[in-house]
């Protein structure tokens, strides 16, 4: 058997969590051997968050010429082919699958949700009746947080690393330097109505914020000043890390604000109480997916922590300015703690998409 060979499609719809998620999959894969061409619409976020690539992965532009059959152009589809949420193949390389003797294990990766049609849905086939790919079947992967979903990504080492990590080593070195007794927060998010409130509530007791680049950087500048200094807490706002140093940021800071996906999942491996604003949609859905996520959470919890954390993340997620008190007592931290822990008895997601290409061929 030679090396095995994975196109994964990755469409950016808007923010950095499309290729976050497709980056860190692309990444664990090459590591474990397999050769992953990556094609993107637009890699340019991967500038700041890889710039030193990974062994394994070649990044490919998105081909330009969308029906034009990829072993025309030279293209022999690998033996699994990826397509990160829902992104829809070009046409042309799903003629190539469909041409070859032996058709790739063609897999629909889908965005992660603690939603219980999740382990109805994980590993259903789709076959395709019409179009280029008539007569392939195209299998739905859903990664997730239970034995009969595709799990999360969680690469070789991880534990370990974070282990061995020093938190302060490391802040010293990007000259981020918490004082005695401060508590250490990181703030990513969207736009947040409730950061006001959430600025007067850090204040009172000595915190150094780590705010990242972008939105959250920009409103909290804002609502600061220049002096980034309110009360007992002081801001430093981050510049735009690698994905391995935003970890980093994550395993140092006693209480992690994150968004969207990717970060929400590397949270969760941090180990440390941390806040999601799940990315919003029109249709309030993501409410939905939001009360999923805290039932699995907070199942058979102490409402001692279990009560103020719902209302601490719902508030989060609804636009308004009020925000209840963050959680203090050790509960919550010993269950964020306790939760990466039964997480890591779980298989991981490429170990599940290995085991499932090798099954499916
Ligand atoms: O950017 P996001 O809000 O992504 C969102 C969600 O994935 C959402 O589900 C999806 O529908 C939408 O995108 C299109 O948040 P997320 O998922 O955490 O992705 C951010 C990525 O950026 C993540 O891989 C971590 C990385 N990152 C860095 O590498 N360096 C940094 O400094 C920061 C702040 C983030």
């Amino acid at each position: 058997m030679g090396i095995p060979r994975w196109d994964l499609f990755c469409r950016v719809i808007d923010n950095h969590g499309d290729i976050g998620v497709c980056w860190r999959l692309a990444a664990d894969l090459g590591a474990r051997g397999v050769q992953v061409r990556l094609w993107i619409d637009n890699a340019s976020a991967l500038s700041w968050m890889a710039p030193g690539g990974a062994v394994g992965v070649t990044v490919l532009a998105w081909p330009a010429n969308a029906n034009d059959s990829a072993c025309d152009s030279g293209v022999v589809p690998g033996d699994v082919v990826i397509e990160a949420f829902g992104c829809e193949l070009p046409d042309g390389f799903v003629r190539g699958m469909a041409a070859l003797p032996r058709a790739p294990v063609w897999i629909n990766l889908e965005y992660l949700s603690a939603e219980l049609f999740v382990e109805r849905a994980h590993g259903l086939a789709s076959p395709q009746l019409s179009g280029p790919g008539a007569g392939l079947r195209k299998w739905f992967f859903y990664p997730g947080f239970t034995a009969r979903t595709g799990g999360l990504i969680r690469e070789p080492g991880l534990v370990q690393r974070q282990q061995a990590f020093d938190a302060a080593a490391w802040l010293r070195a990007l000259d981020l330097r918490p004082r005695d007794g401060e508590r250490i927060v990181s703030l990513f998010c969207y736009e947040q109505a409730a950061l006001p409130a959430l600025l007067d509530q850090l204040s009172k007791q000595p915190t150094c914020l780590l705010a990242a680049h972008g939105h959250a950087a920009r409103q909290v500048a804002k609502c600061l000043g220049s002096e980034l200094q309110r009360g007992a807490m002081r801001a430093q706002l981050l510049p735009a890390l690698t994905q391995r140093d935003y970890d980093h940021v994550l395993w140092s800071c006693d209480l992690n604000f994150v968004r969207g996906e990717d970060s929400f999942v590397r949270a969760q491996w941090a180990g440390k109480p941390f806040v999601w604003q799940i990315y919003p949609q029109d249709d309030g859905a993501h409410l939905v997916k939001l009360d999923a996520f805290l039932s699995l959470f907070t199942a058979g919890a102490e409402p001692i922590w279990a009560e103020p954390v719902r209302a601490l993340w719902r508030a989060w997620n609804v636009a308004r300015p009020e925000l209840p008190a963050i959680p203090a007592g050790p509960e919550w931290a010993r269950r964020c703690a306790g939760w990466r822990a039964g997480l890591s008895t779980q298989a991981d997601l490429s170990t599940q998409l290995l085991g499932f290409a090798a099954d499916s061929r």
